[in-house]
């Protein structure tokens, strides 16, 4: 496990990955940000295929999830989404 195991992928300037930015300093988590450059098609290399299979960002990785608790990450990101919408 990596010492930050949060990452963010995307170009710094993105809207995209500015809101996923703020989330994360708002609630004070570390954070690594990987820069991708759109304007060099980096978004759409193998590397970062493998990452985001759509080639889309911002791309969110948290390497301290492990398999058994992928399930309660799931549900704890859809109530907090719930939580947003409404
Ligand atoms: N559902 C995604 C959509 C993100 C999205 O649309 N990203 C755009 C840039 S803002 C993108 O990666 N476009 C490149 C492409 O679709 O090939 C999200 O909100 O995170």
């Amino acid at each position: 496990m990596s010492a930050t195991p949060v990452k963010v992928y995307g170009p710094p300037l993105s809207t995209a990955v500015s809101r996923v930015l703020a989330c994360l300093l708002e609630k004070q988590l570390q954070f690594e940000l990987i820069s991708v450059d759109m304007s060099k098609g980096e978004h759409k290399s193998p590397y970062y295929l493998k990452i985001q299979p759509f080639g889309q960002v911002p791309a969110f990785q948290d390497d301290s999830i492990t398999s058994s608790s992928q399930e309660q990450y799931a549900a704890t990101y859809q109530r907090n989404m719930l939580t947003t919408v409404t």
